[in-house]
């Protein structure tokens, strides 16, 4: 292939800049366009063979002026995890399961994507037919972790709505087995929000066993002004167990619930929804342009368009993009400034540069997925405005506090104790001698740490103490980032988000006015281990604010399980009930 000297500086190279693949280049793979057989159960792993899956918007059961209607069932499934070492083999998974009137969909992961348009109320009935822990259902090194038969209690939180807190997914307003509870969201602004566990000390392990999925909220200027439809498309990682069951989550960083995969896309814009829906591991991400001869070309840059708290004012483009644990961040690709017209193949590479200390990795490049630039349609008309959506910074002279918020791991013996009883049976890190903390202190239901008025402006100040990374997540609101270590943030960090990644020993400064509603809501890291592991607390907006356990779950009846068409999901009690009733 030829690149002429043009085209070498738009990619940031000199004439001469050309790099090998710090990876095996599979060519005879990338030659190969048939879909792989889904009975296929070869042992054999050939990377970037099979196509992305993308989740399907889930369809609502009922419609009205107001208001959409979802069901969901949690259920346990096998997967053929595609990608992995022994592809196809059955893995035992927990997922988010769509129902609609035609009946229960067939399980995905990462789960079914809900979009709603702006405005319109939803209400997602969540259905737990998880059952009791089961001795196979996780990987062995968790086992010890949770006794075998416990039940499997499951908290809904819809990560960036600024729910009621008795629609937060309070983490101890459990939804029991055979348990459901409807969810109210108002979707009062665009952005992309994902739906996932949040289960006292268990959310690792939820999250981790699949139970993770997307929900947009969109407007009509998203919709007149950039790539939607089927050039609209979310790219969930997410990490969970191995078909052999014998290592930890982290295994392997799977994009859409596959290992390497590969996205045929035309060369034209397209929009991406990242969101980093991994327990413990901070992605880094990059595109690289190659051809099939295994060279690479580094250059194509990230467009980022959105962040948690949707458009940004005006893209801003960067040649790696940091995204922490529960961080979206929206990007755009045009592909047809990557299309290669003299070239055999066109392939684009999402990577992940392993640099995040705190997994051990150090410095190697993990490619996650394949973009492969098909033939031009010419069907891309689509001029992307140079401000999407206003920004309005939050005035500093307005401001009726400042708090400080300390992340560490302090010694057990110095932690106070705390009222809620079964509170952190997750193995801390780095070992169990230590609890990870919120200035000093852990995780308890009945303190409040924080308990500004509604309404108010107030700058939060957060300190890492620690050598480790913490994506720190506050519900309820969006804040904005003022300061990274004294310096402005990151270029794509200046909108709205509702996660600040704290690196080690980072002090960031961030401002947020505390609404719209009053009530109790969490703040913790969003890395799952330490988060189980009591780095969580709780702040109270107001007074007088609902309970967040006010609207607790509801027992399955007989005639619901029929209902909604999951009479195989339902215990046998409900079954023999089923029978006696008919
Ligand atoms: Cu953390």
């Amino acid at each position: 292939m030829n690149i002429s000297r043009r085209d070498a500086f738009k990619w940031g190279l000199g004439a001469s800049g050309m790099l090998m693949l710090p990876w095996t280049f599979p060519e005879k793979a990338l030659a190969q366009t048939a879909p792989p057989d889904d009975n296929d159960t070869t042992t054999t792993f050939t990377p970037f063979q099979v196509a992305l899956p993308i989740s399907p918007v889930l369809s609502p059961v009922q419609r009205t002026s107001t208001t959409d209607y979802y069901y969901i069932v949690l259920q346990k499934t096998q997967m053929p995890i595609q990608g992995l070492a022994a592809t196809g083999v059955p893995t035992n998974v927990w997922s988010y399961t769509g129902i609609t009137n035609r009946g229960l969909l067939p399980a995905v992961i990462p789960g079914p994507t809900i979009r709603q348009q702006i405005g319109r109320q939803s209400v997602v009935r969540f259905v737990n037919c998880l059952g009791n822990l089961a001795e196979n259902d996780i990987p062995t090194t968790d086992k010890q972790k949770w006794p075998i038969g416990e039940p499997i209690n499951a908290v809904i939180h819809l990560h960036g709505m600024a729910s009621l807190p008795q629609y937060d997914g309070y983490t101890v307003d459990y939804i029991q087995p055979y348990y459901y509870k409807d969810y109210h969201y108002p979707n009062d602004r665009p952005a992309t929000f994902w739906y996932h566990d949040h289960a006292l000390d268990r959310t690792r392990r939820n999250v981790a066993m699949g139970m993770a999925g997307i929900y947009v909220v969109y407007d009509q200027f998203e919709l007149d002004n950039l790539p939607s439809g089927n050039y609209d498309i979310p790219l969930v990682f997410q990490s969970y167990p191995d078909p052999a069951g014998a290592t930890a989550y982290n295994g392997y960083t799977l994009v859409n619930g596959v290992y390497q995969a590969r996205l045929q896309v035309k060369p034209r814009k397209y929009r991406f929804r990242l969101l980093n829906a991994t327990a413990t591991q901070t992605l880094y991400l990059s595109l690289l342009q190659t051809d099939a001869t295994s060279r690479a070309y580094p250059g194509p840059v990230i467009t980022v368009i959105g962040t948690d708290g949707g458009l940004v004012e005006k893209p801003v483009t960067t040649t790696e993009l940091r995204i922490g644990m529960g961080e979206r961040y929206e990007i755009l690709i045009d592909f047809s400034q990557y299309y290669l017209a003299d070239a055999t193949n066109n392939f684009v590479f999402l990577i992940t540069n392993n640099q995040d200390a705190s997994n051990g990795d150090g410095g190697s490049t993990t490619p996650l997925l394949l973009f492969e630039i098909t033939t031009p349609d010419n069907e891309d008309q689509l001029v992307i405005p140079n401000t999407l959506r206003p920004f309005k910074a939050l005035p500093t002279s307005g401001v009726r506090r400042v708090r400080q918020f300390v992340f560490d791991f302090t010694p057990k013996a110095d932690v106070p104790p705390v009222s809620d009883p079964n509170a952190s049976t997750e193995q801390c890190i780095p070992n169990q001698t230590q609890i990870a903390t919120i200035n000093g202190k852990r995780w308890d239901t009945q303190r409040v740490d924080a308990d500004p008025g509604l309404g108010d402006i107030e700058i939060w100040s957060l300190v890492n103490k620690t050598a480790l990374i913490h994506p720190i997540h506050i519900h309820l609101l969006d804040f904005q980032m003022l300061s990274r270590n004294g310096q402005p943030p990151l270029p794509y960090e200046q909108n709205w988000k509702d996660i600040f990644l704290l690196g080690p020993y980072d002090e960031i400064e961030i401002i947020g006015q505390l609404g719209p509603n009053r009530g109790k809501y969490m703040m913790h890291c969003h890395n799952l281990l330490h988060e189980d592991c009591a780095m969580m607390t709780q702040f109270e907006v107001g007074q007088g604010g609902p309970d967040p356990c006010s609207a607790p779950a509801q027992p399955l009846t007989p005639e619901d399980c029929r209902n909604l068409g999951i009479e195989d999901l339902c215990p046998k009690s409900v079954h023999t009930e089923i029978l006696e009733g008919s």
